[in-house]
């Protein structure tokens, strides 16, 4: 493996074994509660983009992926801007998050259905135990940057978060985010 490097203001990834991939508002069809107001949007607009650094392949065992998300600001009809969010396909597999950049929320669901959400900011660490479903939202004004360490085994579920959701969302409050 070639030389890889991280930016220490931006995490920005440069180098060796690195990838990105984006997602815009068209690929985020039924994400948020009201898919109207999504479809009625701007469909090229970037909500978020992820770059990571693989040193081994997808499914080995025992290996690490570490990247960073970078989240941009908005909402659909209240409801901020977030990712798909998922549970590891390998359900027991933890990850390790931290803010960067920006302001945001981590929020957390368990198989049993039950949501909490953390505040994400430049500096703060977020332990997403296994068997917790897991997804980003930008509460701020600015790109939401988040670092990211898991498991190369772990693999994504997001079909089980596709058919049933999360079973709260995190909506603009007028005393700030509001979980609901
Ligand atoms: C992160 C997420 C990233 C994008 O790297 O993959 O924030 O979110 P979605 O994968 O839900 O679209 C992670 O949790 N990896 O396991
Ligand atoms: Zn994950």
């Amino acid at each position: 493996m070639g030389k890889t490097e991280i930016s220490l203001s931006s995490w920005a990834f440069t180098g060796e074994g690195v990838t990105e991939s984006r997602r815009v508002l068209g690929d985020l069809k039924g994400v948020f509660a009201d898919e109207a107001a999504r479809a009625a949007m701007d469909q090229d607009q970037v909500v978020y983009e992820v770059q990571m650094h693989a040193a081994v392949p997808e499914g080995t065992p025992g290996g690490l992926f570490l990247g960073v998300s970078c989240l941009r600001p908005g909402d659909v009809a209240g409801e901020y801007f977030m990712t798909k969010g998922h549970f590891h396909a390998r359900r027991e597999t933890a990850e390790y998050y931290w803010g960067v950049a920006g302001e945001g929320a981590l929020i957390l669901m368990d198989e049993n259905g039950d949501c909490r959400w953390e505040k994400v900011f430049p500096g703060s660490v977020h332990y997403i135990p296994g068997n917790v479903a897991h997804r980003l939202a930008n509460t701020g004004t600015e790109t939401l940057r988040v670092g990211a360490c898991w498991p190369s085994d772990a693999g994504h579920d997001y079909a089980t978060i596709a058919a049933s959701g999360f079973t709260k969302r995190l909506f603009k409050g007028p005393n700030g985010p509001e979980l609901r």
